[in-house]
């Protein structure tokens, strides 16, 4: 949670910006990322916003990381072979822009042997 209003993610959570939704459930919701940086770059995010990364939502809420690890999988079978790289950067020196913690999910013909 910051102190300068709802993240980007809680307005498109909100339907205030629009995305390429591809799932919506209770707790989750995943759509394109709009600079995609592999075939298949679906990002999955939970709705609640009291989670600004990984490790504090690992640490709150365990039930709900394991949930978003099993939707990142569903996605990566649904929209490729269901092979995928699963991202959070996790920080400003990481490369994390969105404190409203979410998973990149990576997949369709990625290169072997390289990190990004
Ligand atoms: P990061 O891990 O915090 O850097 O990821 C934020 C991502 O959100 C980044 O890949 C952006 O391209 C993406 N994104 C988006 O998909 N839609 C938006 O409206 C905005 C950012 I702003």
């Amino acid at each position: 949670m910051t102190t300068d209003g709802p993240s980007i993610f809680t307005r498109i959570i909100g339907g205030e910006i629009p995305a390429d939704v591809v799932l919506d459930t209770e707790r989750l919701i995943a759509f394109r990322d709009i600079a995609p940086q592999a075939p298949v770059h679906l990002l999955v995010v939970p709705k609640t916003d009291a989670y600004a990364t990984v490790a504090e939502l690992a640490a709150g809420d365990p039930a709900l990381l394991a949930e978003l690890v099993a939707t990142a999988s569903a996605l990566a079978a649904e929209h490729a072979d269901g092979d995928y790289r699963l991202v959070f950067n996790s920080g400003p020196a990481a490369g994390q822009t969105v404190f409203h913690v979410h998973a990149h999910v990576l997949a369709g013909g990625l290169e072997e042997g390289t990190l990004a």
